[in-house]
This record gives structure tokens, C-alpha cells and sequence, in this order.
């Protein structure tokens, strides 16, 4: 039976070849899949970009002090949260939809959250607990719980620290990080800010001290510790080297936003923010844009910011702007005296969420056919872009670049928020696509945008149509589109 099955088998391909050489049939079981563009993401930045939206929490000895940037030399004596409860972030974080948290380990203030062995300067010389606290062990078990991943943000400028500017502070600055990367569980996210050098009390000598952004922190080789430390970790900076800053800290990224970019031009604290809103078409190593905003004007809490929590149009049109425009939002939230996150971010975070959810439940793509203007193979087909798996895609032939994909509703169909996704393990390679529905007959554009990249959202106006078309106008090679979502949002914008 078996031999008869393979004897078919062969004559099946040999009938194959044979039609295909007299090009009678398409036989493209075995097409290869379009060759890469780099620069190409890391599994860990694949991971990355699937987290989408985290939280950032600014929490740590200015928020004792009201000040958004403490000068070094506050006594360790002021940080005394009553309520601390990291259990509280991380449930919150989670009904946010969040998938992760992000905390201030250290601040430029140099005051740290956990007992470090390097400095006395830290949560051991404060009364909370009676200096035998730690947050970041109590943040890291608050997320495991909650199935949340941790990253932490270790301030390179350190305003208290005696040392700072000399070759030594670079040796404590790695014994934190060893500290923070080897006891603590799996850390997903070094956050490293841009902010480096200037006045501060420096252990009593209250001086201006500026370094060298560039060459003080010997950063490749800061950063290759983080790694050995920590093997899946991303590291941010205002340049990677894995994640980038957006460039604002509105959270918002440009539309035309590419992962990659010229990466040598920047250096944590060098950067020309206009470029990191886009990043560089032809840039050399894929450093996706991370958009950092905070929930409050502050990054710190301040009481007297209570009643200035962003709308619920304003955290939209974020989302909007940062995870619809190929990038990651980190909202921060500013935890309060207390140690917990305040009532009003939290009906704020909800409310978002719940507009969230509504907006993107009913996915009105699903079931519909789909067609193609060309497909490079049969594993490459249309639906694969409606079949909710992001790992299969439609693909064109390598030589055809401008090509559509149409839906097709077979009714009217009211939609206003098309998702659209490529499969970025090939590289990032729209480079301008135009959507048009079909409305009593005729297509009519609803929008020419330029990248998509991992994720790409539109907000359309309210259109009811019975198809819509998608028109990859340009691109590096073959597009490569792993997902196509249509809904409709009861909310503007
Ligand atoms: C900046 C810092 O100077 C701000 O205080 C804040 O932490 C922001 C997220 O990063 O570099």
C-alpha cells in the first residue's frame, strides 16, 4: 500500500514537473518564501514587539520629595511609603491589558530601591520596613504572580554618588547592574535614559560634573554584560542597541515609522530625536521605537496633579499613535506616598481599556474571502492574512512589488479602524499602500499612508462599503502581510 501511495506520489510529480516545464499548471507546493530585507529583528525583539503596551512606574525618592529630579543628596530617611503593595501595580497593570512593568530602580538621585551592597544610599537606611524592604524582590514576585514580565530602569547619571565621573563609578554602575539582572528572576527590559552629567551633591561636593556621553560608560560593553546576565534581554536607549526612544515623551511615533536605523549615529543621551520618531529606511539594525508618556504631566507624583490624569481621548489617541504606529507604549504611571497606584490613574487605565476592548473585539474581517491581485504560492495564499495565526502570510513573486489584497464583506459593511500587520521576520518592506472600500459600486481611497511594519492601525472615517482594498504602492521587495483586522469603534477618535 505504502509503495503503491509513493509510486503515485512520484508519478504525481513527475506529472508536475512535466505540465510545468510545458507551463500547463502551477505546481508551487515547494515555492521558497521571499529572501529576507534586512536588517532583520532578534527572536527577543520578536518577542518584544508582541507586548505592545506596559507599564512604566516612576516611584522612588522624589516621590517623597515632590521633585521630578532630586539633587543626590536627600536622606534615605524621607523614603517611607505606608502602603506599599507592588501586588496592587501588577493586578492593575494586568486589567490595564498591560503585559509588563517597568520601574525606577534608580533614578538620577542615585537612591536605589533595593538593599545594594554598593551603597548605603538605598531602602536599608530608610524607615520602610525598618530598612529590610526591598522593592524590586517584591516587584518581581508581584509580577510572576500576575503573569506580568519586569524591566528596570537604572539611571547611568547618579547625582549622590561620590565617584560619579571617574572611571570607579562605571565599575559600581556594573556591580548594580549585576545585581539587578542575577537576583531577581528574568528581567525583560534595561531601561537606560538619556540623561547624563551636570550639577548634583556627588557625596558632599555639591559640583557640576559632565562626562562624556559617548565614551564615559564604555556602553558596548556595559550593554554585553546585560546580556551575558540576562540572555533575553532588550536594552533601551535613546539609540538601542535593541529598543529605541521615539524621540518625545508624548508617546507618540511618526507615521512613517521604520524599525530600523542607522544605529552608530546614536549613543544613550546623543541623538537627534526628530530621526527617532521615523527611524531610517535604510537603516542597518533594527531598533524598534518604544513611545514613553506618563499618564500625569509628571513623571513623579504630585498631589497637585491628582485632577490632571489624561482624558480617555487623550490616552487614544496615544495608543493610537504609538502601538498603531509600529511601536511599543510604555505609559507610566506615578505611583503615589502611599505605594500604590492613585484611584484616578487607575479609573483612567480602565476606562481605556474597556474603550479598548470594545473597539477590538468584533473583528468584522473574519470569515470574509479574500483575494489577491498575485501570490507567489499556494502556503502564501491570501488567507493567510485572515486566519488569526501571524505566523502564516501572503506573499507576492519576487518581481511583483505593487500588488492588493480586496475583502470581500458580501454586504454593507459599516467599519472605521483597519489593523494591518507584516511579517516582520522578513524584514520591514511597505513603503506606501493606499486603502480603498467599495461603496455603492465605485472604489473610493480612504487613506495613502506609507510604513506598516509589525502593527499599523488606521483610524478611517466611518465608511460602509461591501469591499475593501488594500494597495501595497511601494516596497523594499515582495510584501509580506501576516494580518488584516476590520472594526468598527463606537468612540471618536
Ligand atoms: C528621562 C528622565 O530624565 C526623566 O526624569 C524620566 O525618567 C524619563 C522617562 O526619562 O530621561
Amino acid at each position: 500500500m505504502k509503495a503503491q501511495t509513493n509510486g503515485y506520489r512520484d508519478f504525481a510529480r513527475l506529472f508536475c514537473l512535466l505540465a510545468l516545464s510545458l507551463q500547463i499548471i502551477s505546481c508551487d507546493k515547494d515555492v521558497p518564501p521571499p529572501a529576507p530585507v534586512g536588517p532583520l529583528p532578534s527572536s527577543q525583539q520578536l518577542d518584544w514587539h508582541e507586548m505592545e503596551y506596559y507599564a512604566f512606574v516612576h516611584f522612588n525618592m522624589n516621590t517623597f520629595t515632590d521633585i521630578e529630579w532630586g539633587l543626590g543628596g536627600e536622606s534615605p530617611e524621607l523614603f517611607n511609603p505606608t502602603e506599599l503593595d507592588t501586588r496592587q501595580w501588577a493586578r492593575v497593570a494586568k486589567e490595564a491589558g498591560m503585559k509588563a512593568i517597568i520601574l525606577t530602580a534608580k533614578h538620577h538621585d542615585g537612591f536605589c530601591l533595593w538593599p545594594s551592597e554598593f551603597t548605603e544610599h538605598s531602602v536599608k537606611n530608610s524607615p520602610w520596613k525598618n530598612g529590610a524592604g526591598d522593592v524590586i524582590k517584591e516587584l518581581a514576585a508581584a509580577c510572576k504572580e500576575y503573569g506580568l514580565k519586569m524591566g528596570l530602569y537604572l539611571s547611568p547619571w547618579d547625582r549622590n554618588h561620590a565617584e560619579y565621573g571617574k572611571p570607579e563609578y562605571i565599575t559600581y554602575y556594573r556591580n548594580q547592574l549585576k545585581e539587578l539582572l542575577t537576583n531577581y528572576g528574568e528581567v525583560f527590559e534595561l531601561w537606560v535614559d538619556g540623561a547624563n552629567g551636570g550639577d548634583g551633591y556627588y557625596g558632599g561636593a555639591n559640583e557640576t560634573r559632565n562626562v562624556d556621553r559617548t565614551t564615559y560608560y564604555d556602553w558596548e560593553n556595559t550593554f554585553a554584560l546585560a546580556r551575558e546576565y540576562q540572555p533575553r534581554i532588550v536594552t533601551f536607549s535613546d539609540g538601542g542597541p535593541e529598543v529605541r526612544w521615539v524621540g518625545n515623551e508624548n508617546g507618540f511615533a511618526n507615521a512613517t515609522n521604520w524599525a530600523p536605523l542607522r544605529r552608530a549615529e546614536f549613543a544613550p543621551g546623543v541623538a537627534d530625536s526628530k530621526q527617532l520618531g521615523t527611524g531610517h529606511e535604510d537603516g542597518t539594525h533594527w531598533v524598534p521605537a518604544e513611545c514613553d508618556v506618563s499618564i500625569r504631566p509628571g513623571w513623579y507624583y504630585h498631589e497637585s496633579q491628582d485632577d490632571k490624569v489624561k482624558s480617555l481621548e487623550h490616552l487614544l489617541d496615544i495608543y493610537y499613535k504609538s502601538v498603531g504606529r509600529n511601536g511599543n507604549l510604555l505609559l507610566n504611571l506615578p505611583v503615589d506616598r502611599r505605594g500604590l497606584v492613585h484611584e484616578n490613574d487607575v479609573k483612567a487605565l480602565m476606562e481605556l481599556r474597556k474603550t479598548l476592548d470594545q473597539t477590538f473585539t468584533n473583528n468584522l474581517a473574519t470569515g470574509k474571502r479574500i483575494s489577491a491581485s498575485n501570490t507567489r504560492g499556494s502556503q502564501y495564499s491570501a488567507d493567510g492574512v485572515l486566519d488569526g495565526d501571524k505566523t502564516t502570510y501572503w506573499a507576492t513573486d519576487d518581481k511583483t512589488i505593487e500588488s492588493s489584497l480586496e475583502i470581500d464583506f458580501e454586504e454593507e459593511t459599516t467599519f472605521n479602524r483597519l489593523v494591518l500587520q507584516e511579517y516582520i521576520a522578513l524584514g520591514q518592506r511597505v513603503k506606501a499602500f493606499r486603502v480603498e472600500a467599495l461603496i455603492d459600486g465605485d472604489y473610493q481611497t480612504l487613506a495613502t499612508e506609507t510604513t506598516i511594519g509589525y502593527k499599523r492601525i488606521l483610524r478611517l472615517p466611518e465608511t460602509k462599503a461591501t469591499k475593501l482594498k488594500i494597495t501595497i504602492l511601494d516596497a523594499k521587495a515582495s510584501p509580506t502581510i501576516s494580518n488584516i483586522e476590520v472594526y468598527k469603534a463606537s468612540t471618536e477618535p
